[in-house]
């Protein structure tokens, strides 16, 4: 191991505050290669607890760069958004940069993401300004599933 640092409340570019008590902060998280090019890697973590999708962009000595966040009440999300007990962010998965529909000189990152409890899995291409370009649902009731 090269390198070993926990980011947390208060640390390494992390708010004061960011995280809440018993929040599930972390409870997934998915590398997500150098998305902003700056040489250092980047990665996305869930927050089941209160349902947010934070991506990371970090920084020279493992600090954190820029968070971005995207959360049901995002634009772009499109479905009801989730109620307790159910568990949305339970894993997560990185699939890929690709450009953006629309605007192809920039990139979002698509991600996959589960919803525990309500049998779901979504995939979302997130993009650099907190909003869902791409937003899809899974079910048992999705066709060919
Ligand atoms: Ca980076």
């Amino acid at each position: 191991m090269l390198s070993n640092e926990r980011l947390s409340d208060g640390q390494n570019g992390i708010p004061v505050n960011f995280t809440i008590s018993n929040d599930e902060f972390g409870i997934a998280s998915a590398a997500i290669g150098d998305w902003d090019g700056n040489g250092y890697g980047d990665f996305a973590s869930t927050v089941s607890g209160s349902y947010a999708l934070h991506v990371f962009l970090m920084g020279v000595d493992s600090a954190v760069d820029e968070i971005i966040t995207v959360t049901p009440a995002s634009n772009g999300y499109g479905y009801t958004a989730p109620v307790t007990g159910e568990y949305w962010g339970h894993s997560l998965a990185f699939v890929g940069e690709e450009p953006l529909p629309g605007s192809p000189s920039e990139t979002g990152v698509r991600l996959l993401l589960s919803q525990l409890g309500a049998g779901s899995i979504y995939d979302f291409l997130v993009t650099r300004n907190g909003t869902f370009a791409e937003s899809r649902r899974y079910t048992q009731q999705s066709p060919g599933i």
